[in-house]
Order: structure tokens, then C-alpha cells, then sequence
């Protein structure tokens, strides 16, 4: 059975465990913390991230190259765009998406969750202040006019639209939430992610481990 070594509530292990939902692939969750230095876990991913895929004799790590992998290794249903242009800026939202805007939105959830839960530190509410005042709106803006009113950027749901709404999903454990009276279209791809039933599946499960109170991701 394939394995997933990740935690529940990482951006990146999220979209794996999802992706695999949907496609209706069984896989084993091994745990493993991120930022944990375990010598171990670096024999089968030097870089020590969250995820790792095993399946077989096949050992990958990253979200993007194992999503890519999960969706040609079991293509139904298709989780990225068929055509060349679509493929492309599916590519380009989940590069966006997991590294600028999780860079972004987890610095909200690393200073407001992470550090006062795991670090027993106050959070860095002027750090925070300048992302959500400064830093995030440029992109929100930005993405607002990619993301169409109704439906998923691409008509169906593909992964794409997962990797613009996972980091929002973070901030949301933050007490951020998207203002959908400034960004309607974003707000609404956010909601409209989370109602996917094996997306909802997967937000109970880190509601539960995580011990959390769950907030909306838009207001
Ligand atoms: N580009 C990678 C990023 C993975 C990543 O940064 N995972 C975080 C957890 S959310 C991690 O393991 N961080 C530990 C570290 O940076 O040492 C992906 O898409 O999988």
C-alpha cells in the first residue's frame, strides 16, 4: 500500500492525502513531524520535508512532483487541465500557491499557532500586521482577477485550485480570514474547495488531531 510520511495540517501533506482521496487510492499515513531533525527520515528524503510518497520502489518527495505522480500513476479523475495553456498555469497557481502565498499565509499561522502552541512563544503581532496589511494584498488582488466567480479556475476542480486555497486554509487556524466584500472570487474558491466532500473529510481529520476550533477561512 503506498505510504504518505506527513502530519495532518501541512499545507503540502494536505494535498497529497486529498489527492489521493479523490482518486479513491488507500494509503498508510506514517507520521512524521516537519522541522523534527530526524536523521531517519533523511535517508529517504534528504531535504527532511513533509510529504514523502513511497509506492514500492518508487521514493518522492514534494507536493507538486507527487500530485503530478499520483494523477498519471491513477488519471481518474483528472486533477490537472488536459491542455498544454491550461497545464501550464496549473502549474504556474501551484507554484504560486506553494511557495509565495504559503510563505505568506503560514506566517500568520507559524506566529499565531505555532509559536505560542509548540514554541510556548508569543506570537509577532507587528510581523503579522505587516503581511496582512502590506504583504498579502498585492497577491490577493492579484489572484482575484485569475479566479472566476463561479466554479474552479479550470470549469472542474483541479489541484490548482487546491494550491491557492491550502495556505488560506492555514491562516484560517490563524483567525485570518479572506474579506469577501475585497476579494469575492477568492473568498468564494475557498468555500467552494472546502465544500468538496474529501476536502471536508480531510479538514475534520486535522480539526480533530490538531485540536482545533474550526474558523471560517473567508469573512
Ligand atoms: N515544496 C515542498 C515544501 C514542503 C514543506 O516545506 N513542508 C514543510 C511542512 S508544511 C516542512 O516539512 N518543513 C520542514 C523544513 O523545512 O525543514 C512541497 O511542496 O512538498
Amino acid at each position: 500500500m503506498i505510504k504518505v510520511y506527513g502530519v495532518h495540517g501541512s499545507p503540502f501533506v494536505r494535498k497529497v492525502f486529498i489527492a489521493l482521496d479523490i482518486k479513491g487510492v488507500a494509503y498508510e499515513i506514517v507520521r512524521q513531524m516537519p522541522f523534527s531533525g530526524d536523521e531517519e527520515y533523511k535517508k529517504i528524503n534528504p531535504l527532511a520535508k513533509v510529504p514523502t510518497l513511497v509506492d514500492g520502489d518508487l521514493t518522492i518527495g514534494d507536493s507538486k512532483v507527487i500530485c503530478r505522480y499520483i494523477d498519471n500513476a491513477y488519471p481518474d479523475p483528472a486533477l490537472y487541465p488536459a491542455d498544454a495553456a491550461d497545464k501550464a498555469r496549473a502549474d504556474w497557481f501551484e507554484e504560486l500557491g506553494g511557495t509565495y502565498v504559503t510563505e505568506l499565509a503560514t506566517g500568520i499561522f507559524f506566529q499565531r499557532f505555532m509559536r505560542p502552541f509548540a514554541f510556548k512563544q508569543e506570537p509577532d503581532e507587528k510581523l503579522v500586521a505587516d503581511i496582512i496589511d502590506n504583504k498579502l494584498p498585492p497577491i490577493l488582488d492579484y489572484l482575484e482577477g485569475e479566479i472566476p466567480a463561479n466554479g474552479f479556475i479550470f470549469g472542474e476542480f483541479t489541484l490548482a485550485d487546491l494550491s491557492i486555497v491550502s495556505p488560506f486554509i492555514n491562516a484560517s487556524y490563524a483567525n485570518y480570514t479572506v474579506d469577501s466584500s475585497k476579494w469575492p472570487n477568492l473568498a468564494g474558491l475557498i468555500d467552494r474547495v472546502k465544500a468538496i466532500p474529501q476536502v471536508a473529510t480531510i479538514l475534520a481529520k486535522e480539526a480533530e488531531t490538531m485540536g482545533l476550533k474550526t474558523n471560517s477561512a473567508t469573512s
